[in-house]
């Protein structure tokens, strides 16, 4: 079952030929997604030979397969982790039951709505990527990023898998539907608000990578636990891709803080202006967009407070990340304490679900604060990168729109208006930031703003030419 069949139109590891109504409603979608993939995807590089990794098997160790592919090759296909043997539903309301191989009538809409949001945010991540390959800051940076928009693209077609095979013709509708909203168009945008936000220079990308991405993560975790078993498989697959999209983010983030130090140390000053004025991202520069992406972030777990949440969970149909880790599974006499605008409220935990995966999530990204907090004060510098407080510049949940400080202090709304500059990107800092956007495109050269890796891809050299432009 692990191993891919790579001699049919669509790859897949699900038997297709074994269901010619399905392999052909999925090849009449097929073009549709590769004109979206010309149209969308990333301009300009599609003739490019990109040095990528294919998926070969779905094991932990073999799965990957690296070569030279022009983008429009890359074999996207349908890809499930192996089932595990007699599973069953191991937390809610049906604790003990039989998984689910088909939709259960009475979940249907909820279980489409959810991969329909799930699949929504893969290509729109794609489209607001779209435009970085022509500021790239060094070849294996833009491998990564083609790299990346590859795997998404291919994420959305584990979820038009999932629709078209379980949902009939609503889920086919749905899958041309996901090819006709854009990242923030003013008629049709992508479901989740921070898909809808421009991604213009590589400070936001590196950004995105690292906190949205880690979202992406644990949304599949809990995915990954649903009674629809066929949604479990994928999910569990689309996990081992995951994590290289991390990876992009947090040693992207790590080398500008690097590249800065050095500045730093060869200026020996903190100055942020003379930290610009030498072509380098300032420290305080930095923590304003770890600001914006980070809160922007949050909000794509929910609100604090959600029946949803709670629904999900007791029928089954989206887990804890990492549930068997929890002692209870049911959850149904549970109460959690939530700082909310008005005090501390005690809600029923089963309510309080997107809050408990907002916690986890938190406590994660500081992983990477961690490290590079580490690196500056190793360089004798008394600056601290942070994490904003989860209130502020909430736009979902019980903070939308609360003057809150980055330090979680609730303040007045005029002195709020007047202090935003210094918390997230002004249009002056963005501006100096697309400043430093210049395409470095040679085998080993890297920009001024940020520093080189400290190793290539799959043990090639980091001056290897990762992305030949003919
Ligand atoms: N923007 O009870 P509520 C990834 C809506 S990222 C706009 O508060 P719930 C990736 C919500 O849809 C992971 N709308 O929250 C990363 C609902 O609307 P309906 C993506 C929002 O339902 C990088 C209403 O508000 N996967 O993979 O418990 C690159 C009330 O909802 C937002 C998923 O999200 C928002 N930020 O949870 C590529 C997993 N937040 O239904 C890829 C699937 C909430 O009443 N989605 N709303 O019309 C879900 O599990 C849930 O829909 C959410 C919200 C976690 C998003």
């Amino acid at each position: 079952m692990s191993g891919i069949n790579y001699s049919e139109k669509i790859p897949n590891n699900v038997n297709l030929v074994g269901d010619r109504t399905l392999q052909r409603a999925l090849e009449h979608w097929q073009p549709h997604f590769l004109d979206w993939w010309r149209g969308m995807g990333p301009a300009d590089f599609q003739g490019a030979d990109v040095y990528l990794r294919t998926a070969v098997s779905v094991d932990a160790d073999g799965w990957a397969q690296y070569g030279a592919v022009k983008m429009p090759d890359y074999r996207w296909g349908i890809f499930l982790a192996d089932a595990v043997p007699s599973r069953t539903i191991h937390f809610g309301d049906n604790i003990g039951q039989p998984v689910w191989q088909q939709v259960p009538g009475e979940h249907r809409s909820t279980l489409r709505r959810l991969i329909v949001t799930q699949g929504d945010t893969e290509p729109a991540s794609v489209e607001q990527q779209r435009l970085l390959g022509h500021t790239c800051p060094s070849l294996y940076d833009l491998r990564n990023l083609f790299q990346v928009n590859v795997e998404e693209g291919r994420h959305l077609w584990a979820m038009v898998y999932l629709l078209h095979a379980y949902f009939g013709r609503d889920g086919r509708e749905e899958a041309e539907e996901l090819l006709a909203r854009h990242s923030g168009d003013a008629d049709k945008p992508r479901i989740l608000s921070t898909f809808n936000e421009p991604i213009s220079d590589w400070l936001s990308f590196y950004c995105f990578t690292y906190f949205t991405d880690r979202d992406g993560k644990y949304q599949l975790k809990s995915l990954a636990e649903s009674a629809f078993d066929p949604l479990s498989r994928t999910c569990r697959f689309m996990l081992t891709e995951e994590a290289h999209h991390m990876f992009v983010g947090e040693t992207g983030i790590g080398r500008v803080v690097k590249r800065t130090l050095e500045v730093m140390k060869e200026l020996g000053t903190d100055d942020p202006a003379k930290i610009r004025a030498h072509g380098a991202v300032d420290l305080p520069l930095l923590q304003k967009y770890l600001n914006f992406w980070c809160s922007s972030s949050l909000d794509l777990f929910g609100s604090e407070i959600s029946s949803n949440a709670a629904a999900n969970f007791a029928s089954g149909l989206k887990g804890r990340p990492d549930e068997a880790s929890y002692d209870d599974h049911v959850l149904r006499d549970k109460t959690l304490d939530l700082e909310t605008p008005k005090g501390v409220e005690k809600v029923p935990m089963l309510n309080a679900l997107n809050e408990v995966m907002r916690e986890s999530y938190l406590k994660d990204c500081e992983i990477g604060l961690k490290r590079w907090n580490r690196a500056i004060e190793r360089a004798g510098q008394s600056f601290r990168l942070t994490l904003p407080s989860p209130h502020f510049r909430r736009s979902i949940g019980s903070w939308v729109g609360l003057p809150v400080t980055p330090q979680g202090k609730l303040i007045s709304q005029d002195e709020y208006a007047k202090r935003i500059g210094e918390w997230i990107p002004t249009e002056a800092d963005k501006a100096f930031v697309r400043s430093l956007m210049k395409r470095v495109a040679e085998p080993g050269k890297i920009a001024g703003w940020v520093a080189p890796p400290e190793r290539g891809i799959n043990n090639l050299p980091v001056d290897y030419e990762y992305v030949k432009l003919h």
